[in-house]
């Protein structure tokens, strides 16, 4: 019989959907695992092989967790709302909500056909009515307690399609869209107040599993400065000028400060400033500019002297020159800067360029060539009566003298900002506010959710970019829920990260109408025990994401956990990205994404799932290979022909051990997400069975159960063959015989004054000996250290390590 995939694959495709296989049981005291994804957005291309490949790790992940007797929730849905449709529908009028459908429907299918063992009776879709009624109860409740307000804020504009854009519509300062000049724009916008959380998204780290690169995204966005802020008088004039520092201690060192090109400062001043023409074309420049082109420690710095304008410092009443420069950012802190030089890098490169003072105030530097930043040993010098304290010492005295003499005070500063939630768009959740004259901003009453989206034929922004909402004048007009009179409706959406921020919420209890999860079921499911997705999304989503968790955790909807306290997730991991073949990034542009179906169709679910996980370690970024795809399916089919041999004989002391030692390899592998070590190991093994003239029924038996995460459909039809009944999804996980699986070899390190010189095979358990002693002293690589010196020690512990100490 050959192997045949698909046929196979179908099969039991419809067996696991016909007997709900996967549910997830809510009414148990079982113990329980809750495995998560990242939900697509449905694209019109389809599933890409990185969704495959993080679904396909947590798919084996869960699957074994089945089989030791978890109750495991595997949950999936569709983060539907988006611009891709709405871009689509504004080209093409075709309503979002078609191409949404229609690419839900391609998703599931790709999602089905690739045997993930998800529990599709809690599916869930974001633009669903009945999903975003809590999208947008979340909202309300976050107004209610303050943490929602709107306010005037630059937005992205694109002046050739009228219409504002999200940060990441924006490349290089130019539309996504059209490839025009974006500028910035002041517009009324909804936004929330993340940095209320700041101090305790920051301290839950502490407490959580979650990738170290993924615990520093997380507070480097956050970005929390502790310093001083502090006032500096203009010359000559009313104004003084606020900076934010966060080493008061070089005060001493200030020779010259900058101001952000769009400080207001600048129109207060304008008429002191001798070149201010000169000064206006600078700041024209720099609107042009992305943060990112301005930033960075390596730009070339440039900036303009205000001609006419001196500041002055505060303790020793120098008078300063101002600039204003690119690389001071409106946005963070004051900005404004006071600049030490000769401890700053960025103010360094400044004043060399400007021929600027450079002083040192901190002693034990070579300021010739670079900054001087150390901070905990160095001394004060040319700081008048502070000389001789150490910089920590006197960053505390300076504050404090600040503070009494009203010229400062100690502060933190954050660079995350507040969370900006309006979108000039049409498909997105309608936020659920009102707007009346008398009353002002008030929430639609809740038992009136959802506001659903109106159904609309014409995409096109409004005027002046507003969202196509405000041109359905029947529905932007209703009565103020307080004094009944006629009031309009926000006609903003709410952006992309809505409905993501708390979706895995909602797999607890997805048919809930009466709350947005029933918290005893919350109670039970929660936290996520792990959460797998991409690199791409371990900043934002999973900040705002935490950040929700925390404020509905505060309002009693959702659990505090006496572990992780108001953390939803125990731990985060993330998979490296698929490239293209040559291991160039896929792209549409390039020509080079590989679309899954057709190696399914070609191969099978099997082998594409099993050569995802062996095509390199997960983490790491990895290009596709055709060769590799084709030799998982050589290997499936040689185990599929190795079922001939399969007898009722006893097994080989060989084929015993190596199955062995695989179950625990295997079962270690994919609990560490080492996927590929895994399969390697299975290759391993079958190669070895091969080679036997029979095959004892025990051993491939165990073995199948063992590919079964990896390769599910082939290990159900082969678990079948062999003559059992049910399904092998609930079978209970292996068990390895520990003597068995033991290394018969190994190799322990031979360490001389604690350096690793050598390497030596031994028999596993092999006990110190002085025969063992002189073959050790004896071998090349020792004897070399060996010579000429006094052997002062020789340990060797079992199995662990050799070590020679000479004097
Ligand atoms: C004087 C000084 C001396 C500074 C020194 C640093 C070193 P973090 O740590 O990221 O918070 N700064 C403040 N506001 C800025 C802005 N809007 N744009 C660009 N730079 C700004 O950085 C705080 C430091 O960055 C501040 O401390 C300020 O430079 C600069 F030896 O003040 B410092
Ligand atoms: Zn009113």
């Amino acid at each position: 019989m050959k192997y045949q995939a698909n046929k196979i694959e179908k099969k039991w495709q419809k067996y696991w959907e016909d007997k709900h296989s996967f549910a997830a049981q809510d009414d148990t005291k079982n113990k329980k695992f809750y495995g998560l994804v990242e939900f697509p957005y449905p694209s019109g291309e389809g599933l890409h092989t990185g969704h495959l490949r993080s679904y396909t790790a947590m798919d084996i992940i869960c699957r074994k967790k089945r089989m030791e007797g978890f109750n495991t929730l595997f949950p999936m849905g569709m983060d539907a709302f988006g611009l891709p449709a709405e871009n689509y529908a504004i080209k093409t009028n075709t309503h979002p909500q078609i191409t949404t459908r229609k690419n839900i429907d391609n998703f599931v299918r790709q999602l089905k056909g690739t045997g993930f063992s998800f529990d599709w009776s809690r599916f869930v879709e974001t633009t669903d009515p009945k999903y975003y009624k809590w999208t947008q109860w979340i909202f309300i409740q976050m107004f209610k307690k303050g943490l929602a307000y709107k306010a005037s804020e630059n937005i992205n504009w694109c002046i050739s399609c009228k219409i504002g854009l999200a940060n990441e519509e924006v490349i290089n300062g130019f539309c996504e869209r059209c490839g025009g000049e974006i500028i910035k724009k002041q517009k009324e916008q909804w936004i929330l107040k993340i940095t209320d959380y700041a101090d305790r998204l920051i301290a839950g780290l502490d407490k959580i599993n979650f990738l170290d690169t993924i615990k520093k995204q997380q507070s480097d966005w956050i970005g929390k400065s502790q310093g001083a802020e502090l006032d500096f008088v203009i010359k000559n004039s009313t104004q003084t000028l606020k900076v934010f520092t966060t080493r008061p201690d070089t005060l001493f060192g200030v020779t010259f400060m900058v101001v952000a090109p769009e400080h207001p400062i600048l129109n207060e001043l304008a008429k002191n400033i001798f070149n201010i023409t000169e000064v206006k074309e600078y700041i024209e420049a720099t609107a042009k500019k992305t943060d990112i082109e301005r930033s960075g420690e390596n730009k070339v710095k440039t900036g303009i002297e205000l001609k006419g304008i001196k500041a002055v410092n505060p303790v020793n009443n120098e008078e300063i020159p101002v600039f204003i420069a690119d690389y001071v950012m409106m946005n963070y802190g004051t900005g404004s800067i006071m600049a030490v030089p000769a401890h700053d890098t960025r103010d360094f490169a400044f004043a060399k360029k400007y021929n600027i003072e450079i002083r040192a105030v901190i002693s034990g530097g070579d300021i010739s060539q670079e900054a001087y930043t150390d901070t905990k040993t160095g001394q004060m010098i040319n700081s008048g009566e502070y000389n001789g304290l150490l910089v920590s010492d006197f960053q505390k005295k300076i504050v404090k003298w600040l503070e009494g003499n009203k010229l400062g005070r100690a502060t933190v500063n954050y660079k995350l900002h507040d969370w900006i939630f309006s979108r000039q768009r049409y498909w997105g959740e309608p936020i659920p506010m009102i707007n009346c004259k008398e009353c002002g901003w008030l929430p639609v009453a809740e038992d009136e959710l959802p506001v659903t989206l109106p159904n609309i034929d014409d995409f096109q922004p409004g005027d002046n970019g507003e969202s196509p909402l405000a041109k359905v004048t029947a529905w932007v007009n209703t009565t103020c829920p307080k004094c009944g009179q006629a009031a309009k409706r926000e006609t903003d959406v709410m952006p992309n990260w809505a409905g993501s921020n708390w979706y895995f919420l909602r797999y607890i209890d997805p048919h809930n109408d009466k709350e947005l999860i029933a918290i005893k079921k919350a109670d039970y499911w929660l936290p996520v025990d792990w959460y797998n997705g991409g690199m791409e999304h371990t900043t934002l989503h999973l900040l705002y994401s935490r950040f929700v968790y925390k404020f509905l955790a505060d309002i009693n909807v959702v659990p505090s956990h006496k572990d992780i306290g108001d953390e939803p997730y125990y731990k985060r991991t993330a998979q490296g990205m698929i490239l293209g073949e040559g291991g160039i990034k896929m792209s549409k542009s390039k020509g080079n994404v590989i679309n899954p179906d057709s190696y399914l169709e070609k191969y099978g679910a099997d082998t594409v799932r099993t050569y995802e996980m062996f095509m390199g370690p997960f983490d790491q970024s990895i290009a596709w290979d055709d060769k590799g795809v084709s030799g998982v399916y050589r290997f499936l089919n040689k185990v599929w022909d190795l079922q001939d041999k399969v007898s009722e004989v006893a097994a080989d002391k060989d084929s015993q051990s190596l199955l062995h030692k695989s179950i625990k390899k295997v079962g270690e592998d994919i609990d560490n997400m080492r996927f590929n070590t895994a399969v390697a190991q299975m290759m391993i093994l079958i190669n070895h069975l091969d080679k036997q003239k029979n095959i004892a029924k025990d051993v491939f038996e165990k073995f199948v159960l063992i590919l079964s995460p990896f390769a599910p459909h082939i290990a159900e039809e082969m678990w079948q063959i062999l003559g059992n009944p049910e399904s092998l999804t609930r079978q209970a996980w292996p068990e390895y015989d520990s003597d068995l699986a033991r290394d018969e070899k190994i190799v322990i390190g031979i360490q001389i004054n604690g350096k690793v010189r050598d390497e030596i095979e031994l028999d596993f358990d092999v006990e110190p000996s002085d025969d063992l002693k002189k073959e050790i002293l004896a071998r090349s690589k020792v004897a070399k250290h060996l010579a000429g010196k006094e052997l002062v020690k020789f340990i060797h512990i079992k199995n662990k390590i050799i070590s020679i100490v000479l004097k």
